[in-house]
């Protein structure tokens, strides 16, 4: 029903010149070393946008190398004002090509290009808040018991070369999610980006030379996750991963990191809840939580992909949910009017359609979508619609496992307690949502979730001072707000005994 059938121009954006992308090491545009490359293609239409040097082992030796000598060297010296000021000559040139990074995120991963658009002032708000908290570093005086005379005080330090490791449902914004504190702290990064999604981080990479970033302190290596990705997780010369991605990969990680004990912090999947009281603004509620999961095509971490509804407005709530769904527009992404694009790759494709298929089994009743587009032009690309199961049990898949995709698993309650438990009885603890206008009980969850966020009559509100990032399963360490850039400063104890 929601299949429209859209006129696929060929892809045309300044950035894809025909010629193959190269990956950033030091500074420079460079091959791989094996001289191979791989292919990144449009999901709304399978269309190649552009062949990718295919980093591996030895392209991460280098970039690590070129690292560690800016670390080592020059940009240690570089003073907080500077690294504010190319923070925010950053911030200014990815305003003025947002329209270029939008379309790039657009065909590049499929969201829509109004979503991407609307990422504008959070995107270039992140930069800027970097370069406020590169000016804003500082240590303590600590005063001891020790006998004797003694000035103590802290020193607070980058940690050195940062690994980092990005997926791809939201390219841009996870890119400046690693470079933004690590330039405001003064380390250095080798990022790898997702293959499914490498054009935004190459192309930031750009931006970061003209922004004045010197060489090495920012280098981007495209490839796969088992090869480049792995070598940098296992690599001796970095001092830290910051990951982003599913937990199994995350797990890999931590092993893989074990052998120079880096430092780590992760940001993986989930499976968050979504409660909706009888008592809420159910107006508001509606498409609050379709498009908690519907957004993206569900390819967001904190997706509140467990609907809990009161049972006493279950059957009409869900009801409206899937008509809000089956009312968004699903299509390529560079439709303006497109509110649902494709999934990423035809591996989530299949997943995705795998779990539709689990959830009939499993006897979930499917209220709107649940199966694959192939309507027209849509054929060509890896499009499911927007999709609700009623009548879901805790215990079946589609209410364990993350899907990653438009998939709605609505489930009854009857009281807080019980719902409170049934919200926390998952591995993850990333996102969360509450929808009521009664105050104590949106208090009482907020306490009783356990889970990094928790958002009231609102999902997946973002911005770059507050912190997000998981609770168990889901990882550790945040991004945004003050804390993130302490996950890449050291604290160094200084002593001096004075008398
Ligand atoms: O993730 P991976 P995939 C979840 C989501 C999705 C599933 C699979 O459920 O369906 O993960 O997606 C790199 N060592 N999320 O396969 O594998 C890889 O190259 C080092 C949730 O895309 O985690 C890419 O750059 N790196 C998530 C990045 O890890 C490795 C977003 C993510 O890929 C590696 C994405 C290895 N052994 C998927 N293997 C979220 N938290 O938002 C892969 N990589």
């Amino acid at each position: 029903a929601n299949a429209m059938t859209v006129d696929v121009p060929r892809t045309t954006h300044p950035f894809l010149d025909g010629r193959p992308k190269r990956m950033l090491i030091d500074g420079k545009w460079v091959e791989a070393a094996s001289g191979k490359t791989f292919a990144t293609v449009n999901p709304a239409t399978g269309e190649v946008l552009a062949q990718v040097a295919e980093g591996g082992a030895e392209d991460i030796d280098r970039a690590v190398a070129a690292a560690r000598a800016a670390f080592d060297g020059p940009w240690s010296k570089v003073k907080p004002f500077e690294r504010q000021n190319i923070l925010l000559r950053l911030a200014d040139l990815l305003d003025r090509h947002f329209e270029e990074f939008a379309a790039l995120d657009t065909i590049d991963m499929g969201a829509p290009i109004s979503r991407t658009r609307a990422n504008r002032l959070r995107a270039v708000g992140m930069l800027r808040y970097y370069a406020g908290q590169a000016v804003s570093i500082h240590g303590e005086t600590i005063e001891t018991s020790l006998p004797g005379e003694y000035v103590s005080y802290t020193l607070k330090e980058p940690v050195g070369v940062i690994g980092a490791i990005i997926p791809w449902n939201a390219p841009l914004s996870s890119s400046i999610w690693k470079i933004g504190p690590a330039l405001a702290t003064g380390c250095t990064v080798v990022l790898k980006p997702a293959e499914e999604a490498p054009l935004t981080p190459l192309r930031l990479g750009a931006l970061c030379l003209e922004a004045g970033v010197p060489p090495g302190v920012v280098n981007v290596v495209p490839g796969f996750g088992e090869t480049a990705g792995a070598a940098l997780a296992a690599h001796r010369g970095v001092d830290k991963v910051a990951f982003t991605g599913s937990h199994v990969t995350g797990q890999k990680i931590v092993q893989t990191s074990a052998g120079n004990l880096k430092r780590v912090s992760l940001e993986l999947g989930g499976k968050s809840p979504d409660v909706v009281f009888a008592d809420a603004d159910l107006d508001a509620a509606v498409p609050g939580a379709a498009m908690a999961v519907f957004a993206n095509s569900g390819q967001i971490c904190s997706a509140g992909t467990r609907l809990f509804v009161e049972r006493r407005v279950y059957e009409e709530f869900t009801a409206r949910v899937a008509a809000y769904g089956r009312s968004l527009r699903v299509g390529d992404g560079r439709d303006e009017a497109t509110q649902v694009g494709p999934l990423v790759s035809p591996e989530q494709l299949d997943r995705v359609t795998g779990y539709l298929a689990i959830g009939r089994q499993e006897g979930a009743r499917p209220l709107a979508g649940g199966e694959r587009l192939t309507d027209g032009a849509l054929a060509r690309g890896f499009f499911v619609p927007p999709t609700v199961f009623a009548d879901v049990r805790d215990e079946m898949r589609i209410a364990q496992e993350e899907i990653f995709g438009p998939v709605i698993s609505a489930i009854p309650f009857d009281d807080i307690e019980e719902v409170a438990k049934r919200a926390n009885a998952t591995p993850f603890g990333l996102g969360s949502g509450v929808w009521t206008r009664d105050v104590s009980k949106a208090h009482r969850l907020a306490r009783s979730i356990r889970a990094g966020s928790v958002w009231i009559n609102c999902y997946q509100a973002m911005d770059p001072a507050m912190p997000f990032g998981g609770y168990k399963m889901s990882g550790y360490g945040r991004e945004g707000g003050k804390q993130h850039v302490d996950e890449y400063l050291n604290v160094k104890a200084v002593w001096i005994r004075t008398g």
